[in-house]
């Protein structure tokens, strides 16, 4: 087919036009350029080429050879007397316009991008005829000016070409057609003749083909093609010049150009609309930090000053001191305390239990209340967080009070975390230790007098059953002296008693700071895992953003592309 070259760039053209338009939808930007005035119609339009002469001068025949395929058809006798315009359709059709111009659709592929013109001749009988082919002439891209071989002298082509404007002359060809009824000897004498009439008609030579359409049909039919009589029919330098007209039509080639500018405007506008839509999403993306950040500073101001909030531990320390001291005192009495010197004792045991678990309890029940403290803070940061992301995204987020349930698991592991921690810190107070060892000195202590008294009773048996010397004072003594022992274990009783309560109450009021300094790292850490849990919330803001970006990443890649293909095809221009 004649002129590849434009034709494979313009399919370029016309894809990349598609595409652009495409992205152009997708990205919502201007696609006004490529739109206004059907611009991208101008691409689809067919060549279009016109072929005037006699009639019988081989002007059907030389298309058909042109074309290769006989959709023209040839006769000795004026085939038709109308002009006829050869347009593409899915299947053959033919339409009388006016008397004398008939549209044929035929499902032949060429007729695509070539229009033909086939007018029934200059000399034809029907009058009218010339007006519709200068009506087809202005708007053709080549004009064939078909002389016989047997005679180019017929007055009224001349006389038609000789009316034609400079514009039209511009576009012309002749041909010298039937070559083959001519040896090469004369058509030499006639060109030279041709050249000199058309000087004197016209002004100026044009290029003159001497063609056989015979021939090249002749050519064409065979099978397989016959190189030879396709190169005797003189078509190949004919074809060769319709390719370069193709090729390098300017008005063809300034449709090319204005329809690349155009995609090339869509495509400024498109890389605005991604350069608009990145700085919003970055923009987006810092706003969302901004509320991160702020919900970190809420964070770090929740989490400080863990002791001031554990001031209520102070009291129940005191309590607790306040009630071991009774339960100590009831359990450290003469009586347990002769059965505790015999019996293992659980005291000390007993005395941590109850400490831990009203620490625990406490610290449970304090935590519950800053759970729920630090709840109300997140719903009222929210409260502020909502209408800002309406506004800057124009995305609706659900009310503090649905989303409030995602706090109750969080809240109860607060809870347990601070309850746990609080049973850990008491644990890490050792009370239990300091306890049992002092227990135990006191036990040592108080045994002593304990066997004393037992030593100095069984020494007055032993004396009073033996009657020993100086019966029955020996006994006696001994059993004052034993009365005597009893007397100082229960004074010793008591006083170590309070000595062993006093000294464990002071060590509990004294571990008590170390003991909210030790809860401040759990607490800071729960009160973090719930913040966790609030900043996810913001979670579908940040997805929403990603998504965008994500989205955006192949109207990048798409633009680079065309961005290129335009510049090559403006090249190829
Ligand atoms: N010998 C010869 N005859 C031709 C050639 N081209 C056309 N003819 C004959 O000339 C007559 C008119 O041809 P046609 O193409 O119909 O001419 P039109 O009236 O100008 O369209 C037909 O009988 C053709 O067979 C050619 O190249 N060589
Ligand atoms: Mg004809």
């Amino acid at each position: 087919m004649f002129g590849n070259d434009y034709f494979t760039t313009r399919k370029r053209l016309t894809d990349v036009v598609v595409r652009v338009l495409a992205l152009a939808e997708k990205t919502g930007a201007k696609k006004k350029p490529l739109e206004e005035n059907d611009i991208t119609k101008g691409l689809k339009n067919p060549f279009l080429f016109v072929v005037c002469g006699e009639v019988n001068a081989g002007k059907s025949s030389l298309l058909n050879g042109l074309f290769g395929e006989n959709i023209c058809k040839t006769n000795v006798l004026p085939e038709t007397d109308r002009v006829q315009w050869y347009r593409y359709a899915e299947q053959d059709i033919d339409e009388e316009v006016t008397p004398i111009l008939e549209e044929r659709f035929r499902p032949v592929d060429f007729l695509m991008d070539f229009n033909l013109v086939d007018t029934p001749g200059t000399n034809s009988v029907v009058q009218g005829h010339q007006a519709i082919t200068d009506r087809f002439l202005p708007v053709s891209d080549l004009i064939f000016w078909v002389f016989p071989a047997s005679n180019p002298w017929g007055a009224s082509t001349w006389d038609f070409i000789s009316k034609q404007s400079g514009d039209m002359i511009e576009k012309s060809i002749f041909i010298l057609q039937q070559a083959d009824l001519r040896e090469q000897g004369d058509l030499d004498v006639i060109l030279g003749h041709m050249r000199d009439l058309c000087r004197k008609r016209i002004g100026r030579t044009l290029p003159i083909y001497p063609v056989s359409g015979k021939l090249a049909i002749q050519a064409k039919s065979e099978s397989p093609f016959s190189d030879s009589l396709w190169r005797e029919s003189g078509y190949p330098n004919l074809e060769k010049y319709i390719s370069d007209v193709v090729t390098s039509s300017s008005a063809r080639r300034e449709v090319l150009g204005e329809v690349r500018d155009a995609a090339g405007k869509v495509l400024t506008s498109v890389e605005d609309m991604i350069e608009r839509r990145t700085r919003l999403l970055d923009e987006n993306e810092g706003f969302l930090n901004d509320l991160e950040k702020e919900i970190d500073a809420n964070r770090e101001k929740q989490s400080a000053g863990v002791s001031s909030k554990f001031v209520a531990m102070k009291e129940v320390f005191a309590q607790q001191g306040a009630s071991s001291r009774e339960l100590m005192r009831a359990k450290m009495g003469v009586w347990s305390t002769l059965k505790s010197l015999f019996v293992a004792d659980d005291l000390p045991q007993l005395v941590v239990k109850d400490l831990v678990e009203s620490v625990q309890e406490a610290v449970e029940r304090q935590s519950k209340q800053d759970a729920e403290v630090l709840i109300r803070e997140c719903a009222d940061h929210w409260d502020t967080v909502k209408p800002r992301v309406k506004q800057k995204l124009e995305i609706a987020l659900d009310d503090f009070d649905e989303l409030n349930e995602v706090f109750t698991d969080s809240k109860k592991r607060f809870i347990r975390r601070m309850g746990l921690a609080a049973k850990q810190a008491v644990v890490n107070l050792k009370v239990r230790g300091g306890l049992d060892m002092r227990m135990s000195d006191r036990r040592a202590k108080l045994k002593v007098w304990i066997y004393m008294c037992l030593m100095l009773l069984l020494c007055a048996g032993v004396a009073g059953s033996l009657r020993l010397g100086l019966y029955p004072y020996p006994a006696l003594a001994c059993v004052a002296g034993g009365g005597l022992a009893m007397i100082i274990f229960v004074v010793q009783t008591y006083r170590t008693r309070k000595a062993v309560i006093t000294s464990f109450v002071d060590h509990l009021l004294d571990s008590q700071s170390r003991f909210t300094d030790a809860l401040g790292s759990d607490y800071r850490d729960g009160v973090r895992d719930l913040y966790i849990e609030y900043a996810r919330l913001l979670e579908s803001v940040r997805r929403h953003i990603v998504d965008a970006k994500i989205e955006l990443q192949p109207n990048l890649e798409q633009w680079n592309n065309l961005f290129l293909e335009l510049k090559e095809i403006e090249q190829e221009l």
